[in-house]
């Protein structure tokens, strides 16, 4: 695509152009090109995108609302921070519908601002907190987040309030927790970082309490890492619908919770 170069540093024209295409396309996309003309010349700005489906990490989305809700509360979003930087992060809104939709894409979209704009993982999260206890309101949201650094084959993980995720490697489960509560409750946070070493062929699971916890009169929290076990080498897709499914089932077919499910599956 072609475009007049803008006045500002350019990659300030770049994150908006990104972005712009990304929710066009309802879908991240990586910017493999760009040539931008030096100044006052009559020359255009040319950019070349690519879908991230072509480039990247498979991804799997699965969800379904809580029952009587047209919308689920959680918000799940993948975004490309940089060629390198890429971001996976899965949001509960309190309570379920519209409004806690509002609060979790609400959340998801400060992070992408703040880790686009270079600010630590550390950062961004205690500034979401921070926005979200200017509102005054008791409201909040569970950040779920993943930062895979393909530069480095590193994995950083963060959990504010969220439900344990399974890394999964040639069949070995790990089940990563943290006892962290969500954002927007408490006014200093302390934000629990992992950083892992990325083997390839890694899958990583990704769910709301709605799945992770399974229905409230059922004792089975926890049924997920034995779910998986013989399933984790199907495709990010099919392994994201099958989870949940298998979760609406374990429901009754009605939901008490809204249900997510994000699978990230590394291959190089
Ligand atoms: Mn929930």
């Amino acid at each position: 695509m072609e475009l007049t170069p803008c006045d500002v540093r350019h990659s300030a024209c770049v994150r908006q152009v990104s972005s712009c295409i990304s929710s066009g396309l309802d879908g991240p996309v990586l910017m493999k090109e760009h040539h931008c003309p030096p100044d006052k010349s009559e020359e255009k700005c040319r950019f070349k995108y690519v879908t991230m489906d072509e480039e990247g990490p498979e991804l799997g989305i699965a969800q379904w609302p809580k029952e009587g809700n047209a919308v689920s509360g959680d918000t799940v979003a993948a975004t490309i921070l940089t060629e390198d930087r890429w971001l996976f992060v899965l949001s509960d809104g309190m309570g379920s519908g519209e409004e806690a939709q509002k609060e979790s894409s609400g959340v998801v979209r400060l992070l992408e601002q703040f880790l686009l704009l270079d600010f630590t993982l550390q950062e961004a999260v205690e500034m979401v907190n921070s926005l979200l206890l200017l509102k005054g309101e008791e409201r909040f949201a569970t950040v779920d987040l993943a930062l895979l650094d393909l530069a480095n084959k590193n994995l950083e993980l963060a959990k504010i309030g969220a439900v344990p995720s399974l890394l999964i490697n040639q069949g070995n489960c790990r089940v990563l927790e943290s006892n962290s509560l969500p954002v927007g409750i408490l006014e200093e946070i302390p934000v629990e970082t992992v950083s892992l070493p990325l083997e390839t062929g890694t899958v990583l699971i990704m769910t709301t309490d709605g799945v992770w916890q399974g229905p409230a009169n059922d004792q089975r929290e926890g049924w997920l890492p034995e779910y998986v076990q013989g399933l984790w080498h199907l495709s990010a897709k099919d392994l994201a619908q099958r989870i949940v499914e298998h979760s609406l089932i374990m429901h009754g077919g009605k939901a008490e919770d809204d249900l997510s499910v994000f699978v990230v599956r590394l291959d190089w």
